[in-house]
């Protein structure tokens, strides 16, 4: 029985999404089970760039690059490795993932998750990655949460998988998500206010005055602290994600990565209606300057994303 319903998946991408399916449909497996599968939350080190791993982090990484070998990916990057990892020389495709996004929730019983991107492998490995974000062939999450689910797109709209505990495999649930273009939810981490900059504060504070500011809408807030989680919430029901670059000093391009967070989530939600910036540019219309970059991030329902860029003038 294949992990995924194999039908609207172009068919030389389809060992790449059977493994990713499997692997998460396992993953999924490992989660459930929480504290009965061990101390999933703790720490066991520091990737590259000193964020902390915790086992479950780890554990993920070494579950998908094992899965991916023999399905046409060349290369395979992660935020738990520093450099890329050439998994068959043959293969022809250049996977990015963050094997389990959102690990502050591992210990806690919220929404986590999976974000992977692809590109056409071409030039050496590393390069094959910094390419524009437009240039991916296929973007995608598993959120494991109350339900295992899987949004992808292949660059003809976003499609929504749910996985059938029963069966064991995701099974299509929607065809087309549609990102409502407007909204009435903004996402922010509002702790760090005092760093962000006149813009980014401008927005929130439109937001605060509802009804009596020059929105003339009450805005509801929400934050997860989990992107897949987030990210979900917003293609299903709208609403607005702001991780700006802020005044600390590691946070001068916002704190999510470019290659296998920011580009991946940017394609889901261009595809499903939305729009998605670093504040003002699209970020389908830029490039990764190296692998681990950090890119400020905004994205949702369009008249929102609109106004954010207006705001920054
Ligand atoms: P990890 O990949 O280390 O889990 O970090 C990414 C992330 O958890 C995002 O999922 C989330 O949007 C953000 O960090 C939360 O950041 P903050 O700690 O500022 O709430
Ligand atoms: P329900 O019982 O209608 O689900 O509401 C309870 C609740 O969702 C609770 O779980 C949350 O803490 C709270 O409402 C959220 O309220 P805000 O919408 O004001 O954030």
């Amino acid at each position: 029985m294949p992990a995924i319903d194999p039908s609207h998946i172009p068919a030389n991408l389809r060992p790449v999404m059977e493994a990713m399916c499997a692997t998460g449909a396992q993953l999924s497996r490992v989660i459930a089970r929480g504290p009965l599968a061990g101390k999933l939350g703790a720490g066991v080190g520091e990737n590259s760039d000193g964020d902390q791993q915790k086992a479950l982090d780890v554990m993920a990484d070494e579950m998908f690059e094992a899965a991916l070998k023999g399905t046409g990916v060349k290369y395979y990057a992660s935020e738990e490795q520093e450099s890329v990892l050439t998994l068959d020389g043959d293969g022809t495709y250049a996977l990015a993932t963050d094997p389990l996004d959102g690990s502050s929730n591992i210990d806690v019983n919220v929404t986590i998750g999976t974000i992977f991107s692809v590109f056409a492998a071409t030039g050496d490995a590393e390069s094959s990655f910094l390419r524009p974000a437009s240039e991916q062939i296929c973007a995608g999450y598993i959120a494991y949460g109350p339900q295992t689910l899987l949004a992808v797109t292949f660059g003809a709209g976003t499609q929504l998988y749910v996985l059938d505990p029963d069966s064991g495999a995701f099974v299509l649930a929607e065809e087309k998500m549609a990102l409502p273009v407007a909204a009435k939810e903004f996402s922010i981490n509002s702790s760090n206010r005092r760093h962000w900059t006149g813009p980014v504060l401008a927005y929130v504070e439109e937001n605060e005055a509802g009804k009596d500011g020059a929105k003339g809408k009450d805005m509801n807030f929400r934050w997860v602290g989990s992107l897949v989680a987030e990210t979900h919430r917003i293609l299903t029901r709208g609403g607005t994600f702001l991780y700006p670059s802020d005044g600390r000093p590691k946070y001068e391009n916002g704190r999510l990565r470019m290659v296998y967070e920011v580009a991946p989530m940017a394609f889901l939600v261009e595809q499903a209606g939305g729009k998605a910036t670093d504040g003002v540019r699209p970020i389908l219309s830029l490039t990764a300057g190296e692998l681990h970059e950090r890119r400020p991030f905004v994205f949702g329902s369009a008249e929102e994303v609109d106004r954010i860029a207006d705001l920054h003038g």
